[in-house]
């Protein structure tokens, strides 16, 4: 059912195997212009333009968009037992993998006197968006909190689209996620919308235009969270969901389709691919795909994820070959499942987050590993991290010279600014030795 790329005996340049493996079309641009115009509608009306595009988007007019204390209380109380345990247990590994993220801060000694230090200081406050449409993901809120939290971000707010089948008000797990965290901010609003109220605030909600916006989307949000990069910061823009796992005859092809599937089950655009040089694991990994297709509850986006020009098994002559297919991919998760994992892994450049051998699947770090499950997608994983305390966290350097250490570098400085044609900045320095020229 999946595709054959078989790019064996053929040495393909770096620009040729970028587009070896194809990856599903999504144009953010085309929605850029709708995303803009509900972004002013919200900065114009306020609280009445996110009701009116509540009512059009979710078919819904939220009673409050502002979720209650107690409301917030309720969702933790009424919580299922073993999902709240499960959710316990997955805040304490991501706070315990996200506190370990944080960098420490430097100090370099120049000379004498002459320090600069840089230390990572959190953003104020930051939005984070949550899906409410097919994907209603409460660890993906506890991945994009954790993760402020871990940074020292005092302030988080949360929006989510208004669900019609709790008349109005926000999924009941999303409000749950958020109490068990103490986020006390969380909204009932969605899509471009939701982007622009948490970017530029609303004043009759009390809602404080925040720094950060992260969280996925869909295209209409990724669109918004583009429009509105002038004023916040964003983390990457959320493409559909990924696997690339690399595998040699050595791997057990019942897990190699399970994790192929595992993946598939998001979205119809999902790409699912196998990079081996084992024609049996090809083969083999084909049949139990479509076995398993057919007996999963997802069967049908799954297998339309498989079936598409996105995902495929591809065949390359050695594991280096599947190594360079993978780094020209930069796929959001790679798996590796070979007889050596750490020399394929040494070979890796480009990924967003790498699991190693049969007992690490993706739905492992989607959900109790430890690890953030919020991950460049779209090749973007060549250029960017995956969501983490970084994101919240801003480097900055400290400058401290005393009069001796200035007086040092005094000459160089003055060369360089007299070669820029910028006399003042010579003579700022000089202005403190009482040797400048009088101005
Ligand atoms: N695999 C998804 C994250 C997720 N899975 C959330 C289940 N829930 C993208 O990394
Ligand atoms: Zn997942």
């Amino acid at each position: 059912m999946m595709q054959t790329i078989d790019l064996r005996g053929k040495s393909l340049s770096a620009s040729e195997l970028r587009t070896a493996v194809p990856r599903p079309e999504l144009d953010v641009t085309e929605a850029l212009a709708g995303a803009t115009a509900l972004i002013q509608q919200v900065r114009e009306h306020g609280e009445a333009g996110l009701l009116d595009q509540a009512e059009r988007f979710d078919g819904v007019r939220p009673k409050a968009i502002r979720a209650t204390a107690a409301e917030i209380e309720a969702a933790v109380a009424n919580l299922d037992s073993a999902v709240r345990a499960a959710l316990d247990e997955m805040i304490r590994r991501v706070r315990l993998a996200s506190a370990a993220q944080v960098p420490a801060p430097a100090t370099t000694v120049l000379g004498d006197g002459a320090i600069v230090e840089q230390r990572w200081e959190p953003v104020e406050r930051v939005g984070l968006y949550v899906p409410g449409g097919k994907a209603v993901y409460p660890s993906s809120v506890v991945m994009n909190v954790v993760s402020a939290q871990a940074a020292g971000v005092k302030s988080i707010a949360i929006a989510s689209p208004p669900q019609k089948d709790h008349g109005g008000a926000i999924h009941p797990t999303i409000l749950a996620a958020a109490g068990l965290l103490g986020v006390a901010e969380v909204y009932a609003m969605g899509g471009a919308g939701a982007i622009g109220a948490l970017a530029y605030g609303v004043e009759s909600l009390g809602l404080e235009p925040v720094n950060v916006i992260t969280g996925p989307g869909n295209v209409w949000v990724a669109a918004a969270k583009r429009a509105v990069t002038s004023v916040v910061g964003i983390d990457a823009e959320a493409g559909p969901t990924e696997v690339l796992i690399i595998a040699d005859g050595s791997a057990d092809p019942e897990l190699v389709a399970a994790d192929l599937l595992g993946q598939a089950e998001h979205d119809e655009l999902a790409a699912a691919v196998l990079v081996t040089d084992s024609e049996a694991l090809a083969e083999a990994v084909q049949p139990i795909v479509e076995r398993r297709t057919l007996a999963t509850k997802h069967a049908d986006r799954a297998g339309v994820s498989l079936r598409g020009q996105q995902s495929a098994i591809v065949l390359v002559d050695n594991m280096a070959e599947a190594a360079r297919v993978s780094n020209a991919y930069g796929p959001e998760h790679l798996q590796i499942q070979t007889a050596d994992d750490d020399a394929v892994l040494e070979q890796i450049t480009n990924a967003g987050a790498i699991f190693m051998g049969p007992y690490a699947p993706v739905p492992l770090g989607d959900y109790i590993a430890g690890s953030n499950h919020v991950l460049p997608t779209g090749g973007q994983a060549a250029h960017s991290s995956g969501l983490g305390a970084h994101t919240f966290l801003r480097a900055q350097q400290i400058i401290r010279y005393n009069r001796a250490a200035l007086d040092e570098v005094r000459d160089r400085l003055r060369a360089i600014a007299t070669d820029e044609d910028l006399p003042a900045h010579g003579e700022s320095v000089d202005a403190r030795f009482g040797t400048g020229r009088e101005v």
